[in-house]
This record gives structure tokens, C-alpha cells and sequence, in this order.
């Protein structure tokens, strides 16, 4: 193998597009090109457009809960044609929106376009489900002389509070699972990307959703306290820190009044096990796709590559070379693969982790360039002991612990002792390994041989277990479960003369 003979700690140059697609979005008709290339590289001055109105919590919740049985009672089938139109607005104003998530949320213009296009998938895929699910009542076996019938129904409001990475993407997915099982929406955007939320609410308003049925409050975590504390709430849908998840949970245990579910998508430190028989430049490719793509800001990014020895003799001076050939940047630029992170405490944060490992790990590479800013060059360290990260760090800071070969189990230990379970990634041609690994781990979304981001709706049901949320996963066959609420109608066919019951109960 030439890799072989190169030195430790060299570097080779990486043959392909580190994040491979990017190109393919030349050519984007984005709503204003000269004023994305007006960012300026500190982004100090986005220029960003005024903030959107926002609904008063409580009159929001009032008038939502004055809407719902009207909401509830038009069908699933009404409820699926307004957001399959809203599916149709969104991919109209593609450039729109796309520009939006670069200016407001950072994001380069591939991750721009993969936040539409997962929002429309998002809208449509729920529409169906919810066709399928809430469609008609599903008939049950039952004794003879009976007739039982399980619908499902909205619960009612339903606040659902979504995170800045994913602006668009999970403030819709969120939104279009609930109002897609008749329950009216009272959605909490992130204070970072209000405007995102806001055009996303405009065009499901011009796609024909009531005004009644959908409220946007922007605000913080005193305006997200409001709503998941107010009575009238019956779900809360929440993506973001496991702490603030278990705020919440604690806030409706307090609650007097009916008991409320809560459906939370929170942390994970990820992480990717490696053995010796991995092909390297798969594996390179999708370490550095899934620890530094979207600037690491991913929940499902990898943060620790757990990775035999042998294997990492030939990966590091690979890893080294992609890295130096990171181009971080303004996000409105083809040419970048990286741009800010979402604001100053995100950099503080990423600057003290990066100064605690500096005291006793070794840097293996980062993205060469200035760190004006919003800017963070992604890097890797090599850390002596097979630990994991002690917690969740967010944004393009990779740990690398490498294993001997009789520490396979060690490295799987490490994994489970986090307590997180939401992605994991598995690089190996040795069938029996990878299923030894995943007997032995619980996580969400386990990736073999592959990247470990980009979970697809309908294909790759995303969420995790354990201080990773309660699922169910979303954009899977089991996500509108916990959004609705069961019916049952056990009817007495013999009683009344069976037609006449059985019309009665539909
Ligand atoms: C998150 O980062 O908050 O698979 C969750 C993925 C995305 C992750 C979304 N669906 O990369």
C-alpha cells in the first residue's frame, strides 16, 4: 500500500470534492446574488431584514384552542392538500428561502438547498402519513357482535419549539406533523433564525392554512416557559439541548390538569468505530462529511473517531491533508465548504474546548485560513486515552482516539458510557464486527460503511434514545403517533342491528 511508506503526520492532498454535490448547485437563481457577496467576512454585518412580527403567547394559545375543533373536524384529507400546496410555495420560493438560511443562519448554499429540499420532504411526507393514519378508521377484530373502530385525532394546542441549526427543516417538520393531525400550532422558533420561521409560516398561511390554526411567538426561553406552562397546551414538540428538554419535562409534570406528552429531539456525542479492515478513503470522505460539514453544528455529527491503530496510520496523514484543504468561509460562495457558526457564544465556546484539548491532546490538522469572527477552522485531535468527549460539542472540533486490537469492546464501552444514543457511524468489511457492534450498542440512527448525517424523510427516521430524546424518530412511519391521539369506539352491533350502529359510530 503506498500510504505505507508516507511519514506520520504528512500530508496528501484529497482527489474530490470534500462534501461531494457542492458543485452540482452552480447555477441557483438565489433571490439577490450581490447582496450574499456583500457578507462580509466576520459576518458582523449581515445584512439581515427586519425582525417578523410575533403573536402575545397567551392570546396565541387562546385563539388556537378556539380553533381546533373546526381544525380538527375538516379531515386529514383537507388538512394533506393545504400542506402538499405548502410543499408546492416552498419549492417556488426555493431562492427565497435558501437566502434567508444564508444570511440569517450562516449556512453555505449546499446546506441551503438540503434545508429546503428537507423541508418540502418533510410537508409531503407528512401529508401522506397523516392520509394514511387519520384517513379512515381502522377496524379492529373483535368478539362476535361487536364492531370496534380506532380513529386518530388531534390532542389539541400544540407548542413546538425548534432549533437554529436546522431553521427551516425542523420548524417545519415539527409544524406539519402536528397540523397534519388536526392539532392547532403554537411554534417557538430559535431567537437566532426567527426569519426563517416566519417566511416558512407566510407561505403555509398563502398555502390556505387558517390564521387561527398557526402562531408564530419569536422570543426566549422566558417566552418558551409561557407556552409549555400554560394549561391550555395538550403536546410539546421540542428539538434542542437534553437540558432544556428536561426543563420542559419538568414544567408540564408541575402542570396541573391533563397529563402531556412530550416528543423531544435533543443531544448526542457521536460517535464513528473504525477497524482495520475499513477501506480508507471511504472512510475519509465520510469522516469529514459527517464531523465538519454544516461547521459540526449537526446533532448527528461525528465528534470521536474510535479507530484501530492500524487503520489510523493510514487515515491521519488523509485526514491531514482534507483538512488543510478546508475552505471556511462566507457561505454565500461556492467555493466554501464551511462557513460561520450561528453566533459570538458559539465561537467562545468552541475557543475554550479548543484550548482545553491544546493543553493535552495532539493536534493532528485544522483548515488553514484566519479565525475572524463567526469563523472556527475545523480540526482534529488525537487524544491519548480511549475516552469519549465529556460532553456535546458543538461545531467542527474532531476527537480521535485510537484503540489497540484486543479493544474493540473498550471502544464500545466508551460509547454506551456516554448515555447519549442518537447516531453511529461503523466502518469495517468484516461482517461479524459490525454485528458485534450493533448488538452491543443502543443508538438512533446507526450508518455502515456511510456517512452519519443527513438522515432522508421517509427513507432514514431520525432521532435517538436515552439523553437523545424520547422519539418517536421523525419523518418515519411512527412519527405522528405520539402528535395524535387514539379513538376507540367498541360498538354493540347486535343491539341496535349492526348497520344502524355502525353508521352511527362513522
Ligand atoms: C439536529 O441536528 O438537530 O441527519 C437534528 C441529520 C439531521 C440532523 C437533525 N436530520 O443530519
Amino acid at each position: 500500500d503506498p500510504l505505507d511508506d508516507l511519514p506520520r503526520g504528512g500530508a496528501i492532498p484529497l482527489p474530490r470534492d470534500l462534501f461531494p454535490g457542492r458543485r452540482n448547485s452552480a447555477g441557483l437563481d438565489l433571490a439577490d446574488p450581490a447582496e450574499l457577496m456583500a457578507l462580509d467576512q466576520s459576518l458582523g454585518n449581515r445584512p439581515l431584514p427586519p425582525l417578523p412580527a410575533s403573536d402575545p403567547p397567551t392570546q396565541a394559545i387562546a385563539q388556537a384552542l378556539a380553533a381546533f375543533p373546526a381544525w380538527d373536524g375538516i379531515g386529514a384529507d383537507a388538512r394533506a392538500v393545504l400542506l402538499e400546496r405548502a410543499a408546492d410555495l416552498f419549492e417556488e420560493h426555493r431562492a427565497a428561502l435558501m437566502h434567508l438560511a444564508i444570511v440569517e443562519a450562516g449556512k453555505t448554499i449546499t446546506d441551503a438547498l438540503a434545508e429546503v429540499r428537507e423541508a418540502v420532504d418533510f410537508l409531503r411526507f407528512y401529508a401522506a402519513e397523516s392520509r394514511r393514519l387519520l384517513g379512515a378508521a381502522t377496524p379492529l377484530p373483535g368478539p362476535v357482535g361487536e364492531r370496534n373502530l380506532l380513529t386518530l385525532h388531534g390532542r389539541g394546542v400544540f407548542v413546538c419549539i425548534s432549533p437554529w441549526n436546522f431553521p427551516l427543516a425542523i420548524f417545519t417538520g415539527q409544524v406539519a406533523a402536528a397540523l397534519a393531525c388536526g392539532n392547532c400550532v403554537v411554534a417557538k422558533p430559535a431567537q437566532q433564525t426567527p426569519r426563517m420561521a416566519a417566511e416558512a409560516v407566510r407561505l403555509l398561511y398563502r398555502a390556505g392554512v387558517p390564521r387561527d390554526v398557526l402562531h408564530l411567538c419569536i422570543g426566549g426561553p422566558d417566552t418558551g416557559a409561557v407556552l409549555v406552562e400554560h394549561p391550555d397546551v395538550a403536546g410539546v414538540a421540542f428539538t434542542g439541548s437534553t437540558a432544556t428538554a428536561r426543563r420542559i419535562h419538568r414544567a408540564l409534570a408541575a402542570k396541573d390538569g391533563p397529563i402531556v406528552p412530550l416528543i423531544a429531539e435533543t443531544g448526542g456525542i457521536n460517535a464513528m468505530i473504525v477497524d482495520s479492515s475499513a477501506q480508507p478513503d471511504q472512510v475519509l470522505i465520510d469522516v469529514m462529511e459527517s464531523a465538519f460539514r454544516s461547521a459540526g453544528q449537526r446533532c448527528s455529527a461525528l465528534r470521536a473517531l474510535l479507530i484501530q491503530r492500524e487503520a489510523w496510520v493510514k487515515l491521519e496523514p488523509m485526514l491531514a491533508g482534507a483538512l488543510r484543504e478546508v475552505v471556511v468561509g462566507n457561505p454565500a460562495l461556492l467555493s466554501t465548504d464551511v462557513g460561520p457558526v450561528i453566533d459570538g457564544e458559539a465561537i467562545e465556546r468552541l475557543h475554550a474546548h479548543a484550548r482545553r484539548l491544546d493543553g493535552h491532546a495532539r493536534l493532528v490538522a485544522r483548515a488553514p485560513g484566519g479565525e475572524g469572527g463567526l469563523f472556527f477552522a475545523p480540526r482534529a485531535y488525537e487524544i491519548a486515552e480511549l475516552t469519549m468527549p465529556e460532553s456535546e460539542v458543538f461545531g467542527p472540533i474532531l476527537h480521535v482516539a485510537p484503540w489497540r486490537s484486543d479493544q474493540l469492546d473498550a471502544a464500545i464501552d466508551a460509547v454506551n458510557a456516554t448515555g447519549y444514543g442518537l447516531t453511529l457511524g461503523i466502518h469495517s468489511r468484516v461482517d461479524a464486527t459490525i454485528n458485534h457492534i450493533l448488538a452491543r450498542t443502543r443508538v438512533g440512527n446507526v450508518y455502515v460503511n456511510r456517512s452519519m448525517i443527513g438522515a432522508v424523510v421517509g427513507s432514514q427516521p431520525f432521532g435517538g434514545r436515552g439523553l437523545s430524546g424520547t422519539g418517536p424518530k421523525a419523518g418515519g412511519p411512527n412519527s405522528l403517533s405520539r402528535y395524535a391521539t387514539e379513538h376507540c369506539v367498541s360498538i354493540n352491533t347486535a343491539a341496535l342491528g349492526g348497520d344502524a350502529a355502525l353508521l352511527a359510530a362513522q
